[in-house]
């Protein structure tokens, strides 16, 4: 009896898979049909710079399962990654440091992902483009005339909203940030806030936040896709331009609007400081020799139990490291208003004592109730049908199939 119902029940998940494939073809062809030609051969690309075609190949593969994708998806990945520089964007940079387009260009050992993000058909970005002014204004009505509608607006910043937005003008004309924003995200196919500070105001929208700023979402009511992290990881948006291409829709997102196969998992369950967590061994203060010894960093601010993201499996710099690998605990970058919740940073935010009947269950008790708060959201920001209409209305609370959701 048992045997069949799991057996029934796979076959089921395997029906769901084949259907989604089916969406995936009739979706990927219609993109073939109606995207601008590639400026750039991708493998030739990834030849030039040294990436072998086995190695894209294992790419490809961590990507499928990083999407939560089961292997047969491997080829349509791959399908997704030829037409990465066909996707139009509109990179538009509000009240931010830039620091998120650094991340994504500072590369030293370029993998699959980087080189993506360098064949990426930039219609206009502010801080990369040679015009200016008048010129550059041009550029970007430009974009938006031959893409309407097919378009990835990507926001970078907050938005000042205090003095009817006057605290942000921008351009030869000095429209404000929210103008802007109003103008460029209506006629997008979807749009994507890189960065804390677009999601969710970040340091802007700190205590006591003078100019008055806001999340997009917030400030000009349309939903979007929060690519979250002060920086994001750039795997984390690549990963999402590949959904958005495979599907015509953003991928099964949390209550905070954080695409779920990227900032599904809490920091806290997946970091290699955590033996050392369990068994009460903790950094007491820098350079001692618990540091030296690679211990847990809670009892110095880490905020790895109360964080949602993938950073200890991709780590950053091309795989390199990640903030607690480097000796640092996590600050919550990834979380909403973080610079004033997470606070103190390099202590613990409440003065508990550590260990077995200690805070420790406390603390996995606040993970899960985050958790439940995500998963929450997930009915709501997964209906993104609103994607495929240009005007991208605030959040909806249709449902459309996700396998993220299997
Ligand atoms: Fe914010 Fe990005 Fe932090 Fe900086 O642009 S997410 S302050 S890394 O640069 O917006
Ligand atoms: Fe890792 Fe921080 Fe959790 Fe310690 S508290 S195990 S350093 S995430
Ligand atoms: Fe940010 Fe913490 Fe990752 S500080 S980069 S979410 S480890």
């Amino acid at each position: 009896m048992a045997k069949k119902q799991s057996s029934g029940c796979n076959r089921t998940v395997s029906e769901q898979y084949h259907q989604l494939m089916e969406q995936c073809k009739v979706h990927m062809e219609a993109m073939d049909r109606e995207l601008p030609a590639a400026r750039e051969d991708l493998h030739e690309v990834l030849q030039e710079r040294g990436v072998s075609r086995r190695d894209f190949l294992k790419w490809t593969s961590v990507m499928t399962a990083a999407l939560m994708l089961p292997p047969m998806f491997k080829p349509m990945v791959a399908k997704a990654a030829e037409n990465f520089s066909r996707v139009p964007v509109i990179w538009l940079h509000f009240a931010e440091c830039t620091g998120c387009s650094e991340a994504f260009l500072r590369t030293y050992y370029p993998n699959v992902d980087d080189i993506l993000l360098d064949t990426i058909s930039l219609e206009y970005h502010e801080t990369l483009m040679a015009a200016a002014g008048h010129q550059a204004e041009a550029c970007l009505e430009k974009a938006m005339a031959d893409f309407p509608g097919k378009y990835v607006c990507v926001t970078e910043g907050a938005i000042p909203t205090g003095l009817n937005g006057k605290y942000l003008r921008l351009g030869p004309k000095g429209k404000t940030g929210i103008d802007i924003a109003k103008e460029v995200t209506s006629k997008a196919m979807a749009t994507i806030c890189i960065g804390s500070c677009s999601a969710f105001g970040n340091i802007q929208a700190a205590r006591p936040n003078p100019t008055d700023a806001k999340s997009i979402e917030d400030a000009i009511g349309v939903s979007t896709i929060n690519i979250a992290g002060c920086p994001p990881n750039p795997v984390n948006f690549v990963g999402t331009i590949l959904h958005l291409l495979m599907f015509g829709a953003a991928p099964a997102l949390d209550g905070q609007g954080r695409p779920l196969w990227a900032y599904g998992k809490r920091i806290h369950d997946f970091c290699e400081r955590r033996p050392h967590y369990d068994a009460g061994e903790y950094v007491e203060e820098w350079g001692d020799e618990a540091a030296k010894k690679g211990w847990c960093l809670y009892k110095v601010g880490c905020k790895g139990p109360y964080t949602y993201a993938n950073c200890s499996k991709v780590r950053f710099n091309a795989g390199v490291s990640w903030p607690i690998m480097g000796g640092h605990g996590c600050i919550g970058c990834t979380e909403p208003d973080f610079w004033d919740t997470m606070a103190p940073l390099e202590k613990p935010i409440a003065d508990k004592p550590i260990g077995v009947g200690g805070v420790e269950a406390e603390v996995d008790g606040i993970g899960a109730a985050l958790l439940g708060a995500t998963v929450i959201g997930v009915g709501v920001h997964a209906g993104m049908t609103a994607l495929k209409s240009h005007g991208q209305p605030k959040k909806t609370d249709e449902e459309t199939p996700s396998h993220n959701e299997h």
